[in-house]
């Protein structure tokens, strides 16, 4: 199955811990990296008061399923010292799963086998993100949102849209 994955870093070289998540991806079982978009510097999103990000969306190919993937996201996060702290606090590395294609999973409304950890695809707030959609923009224009029935280009144009009128 296709993954769209979105790795974040504001902490300890924010570059490197990328270089290091995605070395991990590459030689995880199972895990397939196909393509990469760019990678980006962004400004906080949710909580302000903290240093700027570096982002960059994966694609990947996994014979894993949801929360299977996610269990071992989790696992390589903990494995390159990630403390969790604050809800969108600093961190060195985070690794989102964005899209499973047109895969719709929410573990809170249908519990899976294993109650830990909690999956939701596609990932709830990437509507809201610029970061988000501007890289997912580059890889998959086309794809359609599976809950928002929209293309992913119109759903980044439309934030920057509703950005603009904000401003
Ligand atoms: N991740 C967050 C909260 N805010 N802002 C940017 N620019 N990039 C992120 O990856 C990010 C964020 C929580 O996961
Ligand atoms: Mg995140
Ligand atoms: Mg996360």
């Amino acid at each position: 199955m296709i993954y769209h994955l979105c790795l974040g870093s504001n902490l300890d070289d924010p570059n490197s811990q990328l270089d290091k998540a995605i070395y991990q991806l590459s030689t995880e079982s199972g895990i397939s990296i196909l393509r990469k978009s760019s990678r980006i510097i962004t400004k906080p999103y949710g909580m302000l008061n903290q240093p700027d990000f570096v982002n960059q969306v994966l694609e990947i190919e996994s014979n894993d399923n949801p929360q299977d993937l996610m269990e071992n996201l989790l696992y390589i996060e903990m494995s390159m010292g990630r403390l969790r702290r604050i809800k969108w606090g600093p961190r060195n590395i985070d690794i989102d799963i964005l899209l499973a294609g047109d895969l719709v999973l929410d573990s809170r409304k249908s519990p899976l086998k294993k109650p830990w950890p909690q999956v939701i695809i596609p990932h709830p707030d990437l509507q809201n993100r610029e970061f988000i959609l501007r890289l997912l923009n580059e890889l998959i224009p086309d794809a359609i949102h599976p809950v928002l029935h929209k293309t992913i280009n119109e759903i980044y144009y439309e934030l920057l849209a509703r950005e603009e009128h904000n401003e």
